[in-house]
């Protein structure tokens, strides 16, 4: 039985993770924080088809070098994803000495970790299309080249490096994957489209009239998580490590957003959306494309559920209060 260690379990990414590696018979152990509610509501929601006495979580912190090592050395796991992070750009910039510290200085840590332990596991870097920031091409593939423009982008192409060096320097097989936006309905509420999203659905059962959004013009690559976590599993599996986009190759922008998700319920978005300055950011990523080419010819890997049908999977989740796992 294979053993993945899984950084940022609880997160929309880990959670399916999770759930992925056990249906496929790994032994699943995943790295937790201590707070004052114990709140993980999305592996609670993990597919009751799926053996969980195969899950096993432990207590330990990015921002704590000691923890990592103890776990690394004590599971012996034969892959470590890690997902763990401070993920929210806007709020990168409210807390930026904490974001370098977990995003950057945290992956630094678990590769120091893993070298320490003289583990031979296989590891995952969670590297962001953010770090292409103010982008140079358009579609953005593996050689574009980075222009980070927030704290948790200069973190995230931190470690992306940190990785590439491991790799070069100590031979760890180490892949980043360079993942552009993914949703669904386990996404963090104050991300753009799931807010969207719940908002319209409070806003069509009358509990309440508006949302509040910041920059409507800018245009992301969204894809759909559940499909974005094999991409990553595939890429431990190849014969050498190496770095990929993974996209949709679609880009939209967060107004045909809003507006496709009022009009899913029958309603003009114009008559519910407020702007406030409070959720733009300081400097915007105006447009992301991804170019998946490489990921599609080298791990046969390619995004099924595009704009649209993401859209439909996540109004229907919030309209129907389907709890968040049954997809
Ligand atoms: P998410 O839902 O925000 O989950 C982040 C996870 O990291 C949570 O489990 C969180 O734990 C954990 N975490 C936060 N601080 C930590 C710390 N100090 N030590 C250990 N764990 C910590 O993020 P996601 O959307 O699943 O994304 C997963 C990873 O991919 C992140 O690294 C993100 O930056 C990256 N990424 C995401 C996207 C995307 O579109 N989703 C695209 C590119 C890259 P709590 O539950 O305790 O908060
Ligand atoms: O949903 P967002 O907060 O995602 P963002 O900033 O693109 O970052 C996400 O994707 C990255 C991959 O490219 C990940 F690395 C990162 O961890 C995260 O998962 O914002 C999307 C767009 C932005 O341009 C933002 O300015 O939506 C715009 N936006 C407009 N109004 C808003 C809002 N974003 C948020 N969160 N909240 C708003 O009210």
């Amino acid at each position: 039985m294979k053993k993945a260690l899984i950084t940022g379990i609880s997160g929309q990414d880990g959670s399916y993770l999770t759930e992925f590696l056990l249906k496929k018979g790994y032994e699943v152990h995943g790295i937790v924080r201590r707070s004052s509610t114990v709140v993980r509501s999305r592996l609670d929601f993990i597919s009751p088809e799926v053996n969980r006495q195969n899950l096993f979580l432990h207590y330990g912190d990015l921002s704590d070098g000691s923890s990592l090592f103890k776990l690394v050395n004590r599971i012996k796991p034969d892959e470590v994803y890690n997902l763990g992070a401070q993920s929210h750009v806007r709020i990168s910039f409210d807390i930026p000495l904490y974001t370098a510290d977990v995003d950057g200085l945290g992956t630094l840590r678990l590769l120091d970790a893993i070298r320490d332990s003289h583990s031979q596991a296989k590891f995952y870097q969670a590297s962001s299309s953010e770090m292409f920031g103010l982008v140079q091409t358009t579609p953005q593939n593996e050689s574009t080249p980075f222009h980070p423009r927030s704290p948790y982008a200069c973190a995230k192409v931190f470690a992306h490096y940190q990785t590439i060096n491991y790799r070069e320097s100590h031979g760890l097989f180490a892949c980043c994957g360079i993942l552009f936006n993914h949703e669904s309905p386990r996404r963090g509420e104050n991300f753009v489209t799931r807010k969207i999203c719940k908002g319209v659905a409070e806003i069509k059962s009358g509990k309440r009239q508006k949302i509040t959004l910041g920059n409507l013009d800018a245009r992301r690559d969204w894809g759909y998580a559940p499909e974005y976590v094999e991409a990553m599993w595939l890429m431990l599996q190849q014969q050498t490590a190496d770095d990929y986009v993974i996209a949709t190759g679609e880009t939209h922008s967060v107004k045909e957003f809003v507006e496709a998700a009022f009009a899913y319920v029958g309603l003009n978005w114009q008559e519910h959306v407020e702007f406030d300055q409070k959720y733009t950011r300081p400097a915007e990523v105006d447009l992301l494309q991804g170019d998946y080419s490489k990921a599609k010819q080298k791990l046969g890997w390619e995004p099924k559920v595009k704009f649209k049908d993401l859209l439909a999977i996540m109004m229907e989740a919030e309209l129907t209060g389907e709890p968040v796992s049954r997809l």
